[in-house]
């Protein structure tokens, strides 16, 4: 199964390298180490901010708005935002009240560092932030007031209830007894594939797409995002603990219900395939075929880390 766009080729690294370095730059600049008081709060949030994250949400983000033709500079306070509420995320999943891990990309997580009630915090700190940079005046004036305020409640409603927060809850309640695949994926498509969804839908809209464009980013987001849950699922199972900066295996220690565990490594493989397949396919609503998000989709299923 080949999964060439037949676009032209963009270098998922090279990119992705190029992009990260743009929105470490960004997030150095809005959320600085004297970005106010108390200082402690800075130091919680950017302690796992600059932690070595991939960036993979802001750079979808940044490809969204190139896809559609818009300067994709303009839209790296929404990039920005989508990782502060990622890393926030990442830092009360880590929490003892849930996954209770004691490290992260290979350093020790935020409450073993600063203490329980600091990482809330710091979590909450970020959460609140990514509102503050989406409707700073930098974003307002290169996108409009219009598709600033969509922008808002499309990262709300992803981060939020019935997205990500939700989609969380509902792993905890599942407790490893899910037997049904359709549970699995809205599990999934809550608590992962709502923000990678968001992050390329917000480039669109923010750079200027129209309707049909919007609606071809939305799809590829859709099944993007489940590519990236089901290979996080098969990289527990055979990933490089020491590439992942994080311990393999916890899925089956914690007995959670993943894609391998309910359809076995081999068929997930085959899905992560076929729904990058058709994340790709989706991309034909673009002249050129929008090879950057083309490549980004590869990298997701191809990844090792
Ligand atoms: C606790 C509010 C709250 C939400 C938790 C998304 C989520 C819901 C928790 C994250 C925990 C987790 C490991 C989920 C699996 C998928 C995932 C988000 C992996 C990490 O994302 P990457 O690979 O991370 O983009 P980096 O380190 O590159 O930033």
């Amino acid at each position: 199964m080949s999964l060439d766009s037949g676009a032209a080729r963009v270098d998922a690294a090279a990119y992705m390298k190029q992009w990260a370095a743009r929105v470490e730059e960004t997030l150095d600049h809005l959320v600085p180490e004297d970005g106010g008081e108390p200082s402690e709060m800075f130091r919680i949030m950017r302690y796992s901010l600059f932690a070595g994250g991939k960036r993979l949400r802001p750079i979808l983000c940044v490809a969204g708005a190139e896809a559609v033709g818009g300067a994709p500079d303009l839209v790296l306070p929404a990039a920005c935002a989508l990782e502060c509420i990622h890393t926030y995320s990442l830092i009360h999943d880590d929490l003892p009240a849930m996954d209770d891990d004691d490290f992260r990309r290979g350093n020790p997580t935020s409450h073993k560092v600063f203490g329980e009630a600091a990482a809330i915090l710091g979590g909450d700190g970020l959460l609140t932030l990514a509102f503050e940079l989406m409707t700073g005046e930098r974003m307002a004036d290169s996108a409009g007031p219009e598709r600033t305020m969509e922008g808002v409640r499309t990262l709300a409603e992803a981060a939020g209830a019935t997205g990500m927060v939700g989609g969380q809850l509902l792993d905890i309640r599942a407790g490893g007894k899910v037997s049904d695949p359709p549970e699995l994926e809205e599990i999934h498509r809550r608590k992962t594939g709502a923000m990678i969804r968001a992050s390329v839908y917000m480039g669109g809209l923010l750079g200027g797409g129209s309707p049909d464009e919007m609606s071809a980013l939305a799809r590829y987001g859709e099944k993007a995002g489940l590519a990236f849950q089901i290979v996080d699922d098969i990289l527990d199972v055979e990933g490089d603990a020491e590439l992942m900066g994080k311990s393999t295996g916890t899925d089956a220690d914690q007995e959670k219900v993943t894609y391998p565990a309910l359809h076995g490594l081999d068929a997930s493989k085959e899905m992560a395939r076929r729904v990058t397949e058709e994340a790709i396919g989706a991309l034909a609503a673009f002249e050129g075929g929008a090879p950057a998000l083309a490549a980004l989709a590869r990298f997701i299923v191809l990844r090792r880390f």
